[in-house]
């Protein structure tokens, strides 16, 4: 028996590029192989609890527009019943992995054991709907922004009290991913960061969340948990300025407190335009010091300069997102979770499957596109032949070199070195060639 949330709508199936079927994938076929690999395997997309089934519509200047039968969300028989109808639409959609937030699966308790136990419950009823089903959680995660408590930060709190009442909601959400075989554990510091320096210890702050970061480290493996632990960027919104800021900025981070070789990143498209970066950047960075651990695929408006969490629809930007994924060997015990929801006008269970629908389709075409460049080859012969006065012994050498060396060969050689072209608008053109 079903809720009846999606009434009428049967399972999304491949129906090809020339189908006028709005409700059926067009691109997105998930057994269809792409460079050795299916499409399911490659992009391993995850829906994303939060925006699809607990965000209630409102926004900064109004209430809910969503009506959904499991609200409000402050009992255990909605919770369970939001439960089922995310598994229908995991079912429509043929998703392989979902993520979650504590907060948004559970309400919260009185106490904080209250709210454990119920996470606990919550999870037991998943896993008892994830028997028979080809589908497994991508990453859990705490929600240590929302509440009030967490306004000053969760790890960062100048109150002691706070960063134990982190640790221990940590500890939850990480048993509780454990249990449930997720691949990933995520850390996204929405409140890890200051509104003004005036009150903040900056330095001291950094330190307490290096070490609970490390904490986390510890405890997964005192677990055997075996998923990756990462952190998320971003620069801000909602703390005016957040210290995971960016790819690099966390990276720094990571090696400062020696967590190098534990924590990976997720990053995010919305952030890192927040960011003033490309998505791609983000991912090259990453993959640049082999950090990359998973992605959040969405779009921001590019007038609006918020966050606005959009699904994707940009086929050049997800194919060059994906260029230096596939390039890096592909996602990994990662994925592709649509960190992203409806606009609030869009109200109907219809517009919740045509907006996953649609971004799967985005992504399945960036994929193609990628994997068409890397089969080619010519964005890469065209970077061999860029830097290929580096494959001569004698330039190789002179990274061993020193400046006093290389200056007395320069001037001996008479060395007057000339531009060569950096052929953007060719390379450009290569590229709208294949998306
Ligand atoms: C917020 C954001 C979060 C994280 C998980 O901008 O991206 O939803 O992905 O906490
Ligand atoms: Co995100």
């Amino acid at each position: 028996m079903t809720t009846g949330f999606f009434e009428g709508l049967t399972p999304a199936t491949f129906e090809g590029a020339d189908s006028t079927n709005p409700m059926a994938f067009h691109h997105y076929n998930p057994d269809e192989m792409v460079m050795g690999k299916s499409m399911k395997e490659h992009l391993r997309f995850a829906v994303a609890y939060w925006h699809s089934f607990a965000w209630e519509g409102g926004d900064p200047f109004g209430g809910p527009t969503f009506e959904r039968p499991w609200h409000p969300q402050d009992d255990m028989g909605r919770a369970k019943m939001k439960a089922d109808v995310a598994f229908e639409m995991f079912d429509l959609l043929q998703a392989p992995f979902f993520c979650w937030h504590d907060a948004d699966i559970r309400p919260e308790g009185d106490t904080l054991a209250e709210s454990i136990a119920r996470l606990d419950e919550i999870t037991d009823y998943f896993m008892a709907k994830m028997e028979g089903r080809d589908i497994g959680l991508l990453w859990g995660t705490a929600n240590m922004f929302s509440h009030r408590r967490w306004m000053s930060g969760a790890s960062t709190n100048p109150d002691p009290d706070l960063f134990a009442y982190a640790a221990a909601t940590v500890k939850s959400c990480i048993d509780a991913t454990h249990k449930m075989g997720g691949q990933n554990y995520v850390l996204w510091g929405g409140r890890e960061g200051y509104e003004t320096l005036l009150n903040t210890d900056m330095g001291r702050e950094l330190d307490h969340m290096g070490r609970f970061l490390n904490m986390v480290v510890e405890y997964k493996h005192k677990i055997g948990f075996k998923g990756q632990i990462l952190v998320e960027p971003k620069p801000q919104e909602p703390s005016k300025h957040q210290y995971d800021y960016d790819a690099a900025t966390c990276i720094g981070f990571l090696r400062k407190y020696g967590l190098e070789g534990e924590v990976k990143l997720n990053l995010e498209q919305g952030h890192a335009i927040l960011a003033g970066h490309s998505f791609e950047h983000e991912i090259a960075v990453a993959t640049a010091d082999g950090m990359l651990g998973s992605i959040d695929m969405n779009r921001n408006d590019y007038q609006s300069g918020w966050d606005t969490d959009q699904f994707p629809n940009n086929v050049p930007e997800v194919a060059l997102c994906y260029y230096h994924i596939l390039k890096a060997g592909g996602l990994g015990q990662g994925g592709t979770n649509f960190d992203a929801k409806l606009r609030r006008q869009s109200l109907d269970p219809h517009d919740l499957i045509a907006a996953h629908i649609g971004g799967m389709d985005i992504c399945a075409r960036g994929l193609k596109a990628a994997a068409a460049m890397i089969t080619d080859g010519g964005l890469e012969n065209a970077l061999t032949k860029r830097y290929d006065g580096w494959d001569a012994p004698a330039a190789k050498a002179m990274l061993d070199s020193d400046l006093a060396s290389i200056s007395a060969d320069v001037l001996a050689r008479g060395l007057d070195p000339q531009p060569r072209s950096g052929r953007q608008e060719m390379l450009e053109n290569y590229v709208s060639r294949f998306v």
